[in-house]
């Protein structure tokens, strides 16, 4: 009986460290998870007479690469530019929102899938939109970080743009949509 005993207290010794390695292996991966989540949010409101919105959202891809989603809806079926600016408001009707975005100075506007290095980071490729007026893009890039979209702003514009500065801007036109960029669970 006493060996009986024995065995059972050894048996419960070893169940208690099996579950508390189980939890704390748990907890570590989902530390992990937590650090992969980084999102960064921005809400896309109408500007002007506008009647667009949708939502921008931007995610870090193994820490490399920044994948980038945006939805909009009540706007004319077709494609539109769609680019970062380097300002932090959408004021006055979305002047406040500034240029697009040139960290490398290349004063270039261009194809989305080159490097920044010879085109405005900002450039990002054209929404799809349906007959329906709903629609957007996702896409990959390693042009920016995560951290660099913080704070400034997603603009759409009215119509399709080419990614030439043939007209300005790729012919994108004026700026319908607009929002701040933030990041999702910040304090
Ligand atoms: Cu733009």
């Amino acid at each position: 009986m006493n060996r009986m005993k024995k065995i059972i207290c050894v048996f419960s010794a070893l169940l208690i460290g099996v579950t508390a390695t189980a939890v704390s292996t748990r907890a570590a991966a989902k530390k992990v998870k937590a650090a992969a989540k980084r999102v960064a949010v921005a809400a896309i409101a109408p500007l002007g007479t506008n009647t667009v919105r949708g939502t921008f959202r931007a995610w870090e891809e193994k820490s490399v690469a920044v994948s980038v989603e945006v939805t909009v809806e009540n706007l004319k079926p077709g494609k539109h530019g769609a680019h970062i600016h380097s300002g932090g408001s959408c004021g006055d009707d979305g002047k406040a929102a500034g240029p697009h975005w040139d960290p490398n100075s290349t004063g270039k506007h261009g194809n989305p899938s080159d490097p920044a290095t010879v085109h405005h980071a900002a450039d990002m490729p054209n929404l799809n939109v349906d007959a329906k007026g709903n629609g957007g893009m996702k896409f990959t890039t390693t042009n920016f970080k995560l951290a660099d979209l913080i704070g400034k702003t997603i603009v759409i514009h009215d119509n399709f743009d080419n990614y030439t500065d043939s007209p300005a801007n790729g012919g994108s036109g004026p700026r319908i949509g607009c929002g701040v960029i933030g990041e999702k669970g910040a304090p």
